[in-house]
């Protein structure tokens, strides 16, 4: 199984979009183990980013995610974090593909409204930037038998 760091931004929480985002995961068969509302510290937005530090979009994406609260949580599953990104969409909601939430809710790349790690290494690293060990609850979810072969 395969954990993954997802997170509803600023624009998503602001439009309504928490439910819908948690919803299609759910759905998905994907088990939540972590969840927390906030207003994301610099330090932790730094971090997050850290790879787009040098990018010309830089500040203006630290602005974004630090202009209102936003919902930091992990997934668990068996290859979440492909799956996870196949459910967000592409990076740019004007390449998104229908049905993705970035393809259904998005315009603009600088408002694509949710984030999901990229690879599981990328996991790991973001799931430790905003969560402790003690916050990521283990328990069976009561479908998954049916999920899994
Ligand atoms: P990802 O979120 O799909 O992994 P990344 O390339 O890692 O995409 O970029 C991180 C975030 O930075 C994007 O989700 C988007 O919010 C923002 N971003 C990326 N490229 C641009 C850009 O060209 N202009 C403005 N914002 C950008
Ligand atoms: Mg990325």
């Amino acid at each position: 199984m395969e954990r993954t760091f997802v997170m509803v931004k600023p624009d998503g929480v602001q439009r309504g979009l928490v439910g819908e985002a948690v919803g299609r995961l759910e759905s998905k068969g994907l088990k939540l183990v972590a969840a927390r509302f906030e207003l994301m510290p610099d330090k932790c937005v730094i971090e997050q980013y850290k790879e787009h530090q040098q990018k010309p979009f830089f500040n203006s994406l630290k602005k974004y995610i630090m202009s209102g609260p936003v919902f930091l949580m992990v997934w668990e599953g068996k290859n979440a974090v492909k799956i996870v990104r196949t459910v967000i969409g592409a990076t740019n909601p004007a390449e998104a593909a229908p049905g993705t939430i970035r393809g259904d809710f998005g315009l603009d790349i600088g408002r694509n409204v949710i984030h999901a790690s990229d690879s599981v290494e990328s996991a790991n690293r973001e799931i430790a930037i905003h969560f402790t060990a003690d916050n990521l609850v283990s328990y069976t979810r009561i479908d998954e038998p049916v999920l899994y072969e």
